[in-house]
């Protein structure tokens, strides 16, 4: 049988005249309806283009892209024609482009209008054979070249282990690694999600959330779409218009930040979720407190689960039955996770609370990082388990919970940020002699990124004006929130950077 994830998701598509996805009006935008017919016909014609352009086999194409339907389009696309689909974030500038176009030398890349003139450039640095654009207002040059295509399109016949995507995700060292995952890794994960979190006919999705990464693209659009169920489509997360289309909605993600800010809203009341069934949240902690707020303003117990780039997703508090706060919950079924002590031995059931390294095998796991083999072979145990670099401990429900990461990673607002990459491009600046960064509480990120900076001698330099030179090139989420300057970093007898000091320094 052909395992080609599109194959499976069309499954689950509805009837071809019936609407799979509303993108609702705003301002003097009129709403936007695709029946289930257009979302066939639109990304056959993608994929008959991607075909005629004979790209090699296992080509890559990277989309740069604002939120559109039009892109997620594309993304099936990719998978119809089976080619390796390669998101980006869209707030990724100029350099950090570079390096991974320049890794992963896709042949196609797609970027919104406004960044064509520096992406063709990069394209042209790195061979990329096209250059199109796409914008979230359904124009480029990407659907002029497909619009003559025919609306039929026959699936490329895939294997379970074809990769279908390439998801970078940050590295310790501070370069980003590509996560591999195969037709059926993501295939298994949404066939798993779909029984355990019990999706139903006349099941109204919200996205509300960015689709270059897991939670977006793998996790909320996926489940949609196999389960042919309605997406309401916001291109970018506000809470005052998902306050607006929440009454029409049953299931919503998002991360811990977007819960926060509903908890803002005066209008977030029992009433206004009366046809929900489901919040989901993940990609970052979900503190207690937002829990409780959350389940005494709207009687809604929030959903938390917990994935990975590298795994798609892991482990889900019960649909039915116990939704623990400060938990991730159960082991989804066919996922096998284990507590592994510093001496290699796995913790037991009955060990509840003792703390150790979160690991993990199945379906869902990725076959490897992008040439990287070494890395890819450090990640993994002797017996083929996944290291997450995450902490966690049982309780006595075999609940799961994270207490900490053993890799220096922040997460702001479901963004992941690793403190060596933003260290390297502050020791970049010429006046910066040393620089030292960590995650600091915040209320609506979770925790931000700050920074602690030496400068050389004689050099004078701002933090604000560290802060617009960083902002010019780097994406923004990853930009320092504070920066503060001191005569030296604080060290402990061995010469390493104390970040729990810092931390506590910045904090305050
Ligand atoms: C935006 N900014 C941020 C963040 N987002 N800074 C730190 N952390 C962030 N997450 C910057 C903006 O660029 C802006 O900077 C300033 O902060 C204020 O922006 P604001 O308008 O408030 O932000 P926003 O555009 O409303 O975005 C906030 C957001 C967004 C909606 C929470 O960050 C978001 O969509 N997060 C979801 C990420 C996600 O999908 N993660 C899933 C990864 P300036 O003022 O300088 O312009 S997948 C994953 O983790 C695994 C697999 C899993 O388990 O799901
Ligand atoms: P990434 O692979 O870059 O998308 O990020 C994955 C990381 O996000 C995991 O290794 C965890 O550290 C973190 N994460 C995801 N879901 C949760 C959650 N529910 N609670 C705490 N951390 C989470």
């Amino acid at each position: 049988m052909n395992q080609n994830l599109y194959a499976l998701l069309a499954r689950g598509f509805g009837a071809p005249q019936e609407c799979a996805i509303e993108v609702p009006a705003q301002g003097d935008q009129p709403a936007l309806y695709y029946t289930w017919r257009d979302v066939e016909h639109a990304s056959a014609k993608i994929a008959n283009l991607l075909e005629s352009l004979k790209l090699r086999p296992g080509a890559r194409v990277a989309a740069h892209l604002d939120k559109s339907v039009e892109a997620l389009l594309l993304y099936l696309a990719c998978l119809r024609a089976g080619v390796v689909y390669l998101p980006l974030n869209n707030g990724y500038q100029a350099a950090e482009l570079d390096y991974f176009i320049g890794n992963a030398a896709p042949e196609i890349v797609v970027c919104s209008p406004a960044n064509h003139e520096w992406v063709k450039a990069l394209g042209k640095k790195h061979r990329v054979k096209r250059v199109y654009t796409l914008s979230d207002q359904r124009t480029g040059s990407l659907l002029k070249a497909a619009a003559l295509q025919p609306t039929r399109h026959k699936v490329a016949q895939k294997k379970a282990a074809d990769l279908a995507a390439i998801l970078y995700t940050s590295g310790t060292t501070g370069r980003s690694k590509g996560a591999m995952l195969s037709h059926g890794n993501l295939g298994s994960n949404v066939t798993t999600l779909q029984t355990t979190w019990r999706w139903r006919a006349g099941d109204v999705l919200l996205h509300a959330l960015p689709i270059f990464h897991v939670h977006g693209l793998f996790v909320a659009s996926h489940g949609a779409l196999i389960n042919g169920s309605k997406m309401i489509w916001l291109n970018k997360f506000d809470a005052k218009r998902v306050i607006e289309h929440l009454p029409r909605a049953s299931v919503m993600m998002g991360v811990p930040t977007m819960y926060v800010r509903l908890l803002d809203e005066p209008g977030l009341s029992r009433e206004l979720v009366r046809r929900m069934r489901l919040f989901i949240s993940g990609s970052a902690p979900l503190l207690p407190d937002t829990f409780q707020q959350f389940e005494s303003r709207t009687g809604h117990r929030i959903l938390e689960r917990y994935g990975m780039s590298e795994t798609v997703m892991l482990t889900s508090n019960a649909y039915e039955g116990h939704r623990a706060a400060g938990t991730v919950g159960l082991p989804l079924p066919q996922v096998e996770v284990r507590i592994t002590r510093d001496d290699g031995s796995t913790l037991k059931a009955s060990d509840v609370g003792e703390i150790g390294a979160i690991q993990v095998k199945g379906p869902n796991v990725f076959g490897g990082y992008w040439q990287m083999p070494e890395k890819t072979a450090e990640e993994f145990t002797g017996d083929g388990f996944f290291k997450t670099g995450d902490m966690g401990k049982w309780d006595a429900n075999g609940y799961l919970s994270i207490v900490g990461r053993n890799k220096d990673l922040i997460i702001s607002g479901g963004y992941n940020v690793y403190p060596k990459e933003i260290e390297s491009y502050l020791d970049d600046q010429p006046e910066v002699f040393e620089s030292a960064v960590v995650g600091i509480e915040h209320r609506d990120f979770g925790e931000a990124v700050a920074a602690a900076v030496v400068l050389k001698p004689k050099a004078s330099i701002t933090p604000q004006a560290l802060i617009a030179r960083l902002k010019s090139s780097i994406a923004a989420f990853k930009v320092p929130k504070k920066i503060v300057i001191l005569a030296e970093l604080p060290r402990n007898a061995m010469g390493k950077v104390q970040k729990n000091l810092l931390r506590d320094s910045l904090k305050a």
